[in-house]
């Protein structure tokens, strides 16, 4: 995707910062969005510059698709080495999105599906337009996950799901999807990116140290002994709770200056 050494190439991914909130968009809708080693690394690089500014990210795809998954046109030639050094790339960039200082919020709508759905499951919140469908497809192509699917989505929804869905070729929907946790939100069509400003608002106005906390801290917690776990969350919660933004903030609500906590 290197535009100065080609100016007629379309860009492979768009990015566009409004205040607080960039909009990254998958920008290959003739190839439903596959993932190549050039969209792998064009989206690291976007996520790597991002201006301080920054505090939230809402990623879509362009076209009738959110992505088609790996671009299988790339692994026609490829050697199993070439193939073990593509899925470190992957895992690297994906791990530079989800342990990131910024939330992502994906807005999901048609095929979300391999490493499509590696990618979205690597991402902070799932809005799901009703179009949207997940699959695994991967045993029918004769491969297996490589972009940290098998970690990832096996998080969000469990071994026995992914195996069944991988075994069978079972498409989920968005219904489904948002009912075994692929999806946060469902929103009728063209409505995602309306709730995903909406959330990204609210996101925004968090403390950046908490967000931190929360993109970073949580997911290790995750993966700790209960006793670790603790003395992790005990050690974050000191860091937090000492910043001058939060003293600002609890005053702010002892004052009476700051919102309440309300239902939807
Ligand atoms: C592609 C890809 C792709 C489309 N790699 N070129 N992923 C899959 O197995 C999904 C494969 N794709 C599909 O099942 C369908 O394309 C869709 C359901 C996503 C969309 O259907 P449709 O009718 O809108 O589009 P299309 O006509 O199938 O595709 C349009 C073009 O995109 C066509 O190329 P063209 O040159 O004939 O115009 C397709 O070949 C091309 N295209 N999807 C390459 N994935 C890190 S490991 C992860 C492992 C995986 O991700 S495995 C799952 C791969």
């Amino acid at each position: 995707n290197n535009v100065a050494n080609n100016p007629d190439a379309q860009p492979l991914v768009l990015l566009d910062i409004d205040g607080p909130v960039a909009t990254i968009t998958l920008n290959r809708p003739e190839k439903r969005n596959a993932l190549s080693m050039a969209v792998i690394h064009r989206l690291e690089e976007c996520f790597a510059t991002l201006p301080e500014s920054v505090r939230v990210v809402i990623l879509a795809g362009a076209g009738e698709h959110f992505s088609a998954g790996l671009d299988l046109s790339t692994l026609s030639e490829s050697t199993s080495f070439e193939g073990i050094q593509q899925s470190m790339a992957w895992y690297d960039a994906f791990a530079r999105i989800q342990f990131g200082r910024v939330p992502v919020i994906a807005v999901l709508h048609g095929a979300v599906v391999g490493g499509g759905l590696e990618l979205a499951s690597s991402l902070h919140i799932r809005v799901a337009e009703e179009s949207t469908y997940f699959g695994l497809p991967e045993g029918q192509r004769g491969i297996f996950l490589g972009g940290g699917g098998s970690v990832r989505v096996t998080k969000l929804i469990g071994f026995s799901r992914v195996t069944e869905m991988m075994l069978t070729g079972h498409v989920v929907d968005a219904t489904e999807g948002h009912a075994i946790g692929l999806a946060h939100y469902v929103t009728p069509a063209g409505e995602g990116m309306k709730k995903a400003r909406e959330l990204a608002e609210r996101i925004a106005s968090n403390a950046p140290l908490s967000n931190f906390a929360i993109l970073n801290a949580l997911p290790l917690i995750a993966e700790q002994p209960m006793s670790h776990g603790l003395m992790t969350e005990a050690l974050m919660a000191s860091v937090t709770q000492g910043a001058p933004e939060a003293k600002e903030r609890i005053n702010a609500f002892l004052q009476k200056r700051a919102g309440k906590v309300a239902p939807a």
